[in-house]
């Protein structure tokens, strides 16, 4: 058997995204997710200039043969570009053994470890009153799991809460729009908002919450104790973690929860931090870190730890993503949580795909492979188009994490 083609399409259904279809002598194709949001283009160049030559002629089933080809081949091991590129191909080839196989992905990954995914939903307002009101709202249409943000007094913009309506952070801007951002009033803000969402919604809901990288080590200490009384499942991101053992400050301060990870693409980011248990769950994700042959890895590894995974879900990883860690949630032994921000109808219909939404969890569907699939000729009606999301500065104009 052998790999045909490999098309790598970069389109723009509401946000831009870049995707692999393998095509084989044997007629089943796979699809995998390569997009990083903000450098779409260099993944789609990667896989163009340099993966695809090498793939062509190739057993796909060869899976690990080929994912340390791509990986220890290069020389120039992980990367956000390298990994998100050995991801696309790598999911593409599990799509095509569990089609060739007749079976979901989750069946060839050891089956089912539960019969449902619970997922958390984006709960966001300017306010705190409108916070809590879309959490209310979001409680209605069945989600159990919430994470709430909201706007900061003073601070004319704030991560996690988009303006004009739009139900995500929009990476729309041709070039990076500028945000203020100022410690001190988030940390006094923050917790009126949990406060005020716990006795909202009630003892059951899970409420989660995302720093998005930036407080420092002890900033993140001080938070986790303010939020302390309101039971966090997790505060997500409090500090940047290219230093992992800065982690440990966090931990001793805090028993809130923690979750890292969306930023990582391989399993040596957070190698530290899962085995000391310096965090509870680990969100990085079947797109960014290698597919699912590099996933499994660090997914076992924070087993043997106590930490559980919880995939990062945003709308710029495409439905292929979604669909493969669904059927990864599914499977995986030491399961948390799953992101879960739905995609605009545009997306949705480029991309058709078997998972479902029900009372609060998802299932990835019984198709063979992953269950999601391009439609290439809708794809091609939706071209690429720049688009970034914001960076911060304190407000003495110091560029800050974003
Ligand atoms: C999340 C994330 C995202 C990121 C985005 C960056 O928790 O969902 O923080 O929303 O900001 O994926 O591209
Ligand atoms: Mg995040």
């Amino acid at each position: 058997m052998k790999i045909t083609a490999i098309k790598v399409i970069v389109c723009s259904p509401g946000r831009n995204f870049v995707t692999a279809k393998v095509e084989t002598d044997a007629g089943a194709h796979g699809v995998g997710d390569g997009t990083l949001n903000g450098r779409e283009l260099a993944v789609a160049a990667y896989l163009r200039d340099h993966v695809v030559p090498c793939l062509i002629g190739r057993d796909p089933r060869r899976i690990e043969d080929i994912w340390h080809y791509l990986y220890r081949g290069a020389y120039w091991r992980r990367g956000p570009v390298t990994m998100a590129a050995i991801a696309a191909i790598d999911v593409a080839l599990w799509d095509i053994k569990a089609k060739l196989a007749g079976m979901p992905l989750y069946q060839l990954l050891g089956g089912r470890s539960r019969d449902r995914v619970l997922v958390y939903a984006h709960g966001h307002g300017a306010d705190i009153d409108e916070a809590v009101d879309d959490a209310l709202r979001l409680r209605e249409r069945g989600y159990r799991a919430i994470r709430g943000q909201c706007g900061i007094p003073g601070l004319a913009r704030t991560y996690g809460v988009p303006v004009d309506g739009k139900d995500y952070e929009p990476a729309d801007a041709p070039l990076p729009a500028e945000h203020a951002w100022n410690t001190g009033r988030y940390l006094e803000h923050v917790p009126k908002l949990f406060e005020r969402l716990r006795s909202g919604l009630g003892p059951e809901v899970a409420l989660l919450h995302d720093v998005h990288h930036r407080l420092t080590p002890n900033e993140a200490a001080q938070l986790g104790r303010a939020l302390e009384p309101f039971r966090l499942f997790w505060m997500e991101d409090p500090a940047p973690a290219e230093n992992q053992a800065a982690f440990r400050r966090i931990r001793e301060m805090t028993t809130t929860p923690i979750a890292v990870g969306e930023v990582f693409n391989s399993i040596h980011d957070c190698h530290q931090l899962i085995a000391e248990q310096l965090i509870d769950y680990v969100r990085a994700n079947i797109g960014h870190s290698g597919g699912i042959t590099h996933m499994r890895r660090i997914a076992h590894l924070a087993e043997l730890h106590h930490v559980r995974t919880g995939f990062h879900g945003a709308t710029d990883l495409s439905p292929v993503t979604m669909g493969a860690a669904l059927h990864f949630d599914l499977w995986v032994p030491n399961f948390g949580i799953q992101e879960h921000m739905p995609h605009s109808a545009e997306t949705d219909v480029v991309f058709p795909h078997a998972y479902r939404f029900a009372d609060g969890y998802m299932t990835p569907g019984e198709a063979p492979g992953h269950g999601v699939d391009i439609d290439e000729s809708l794809a091609a009606k939706f071209p690429y188009r720049r688009a970034y999301l914001p960076v911060n500065r304190l407000e003495d104009g110091t560029l800050w994490h974003w």
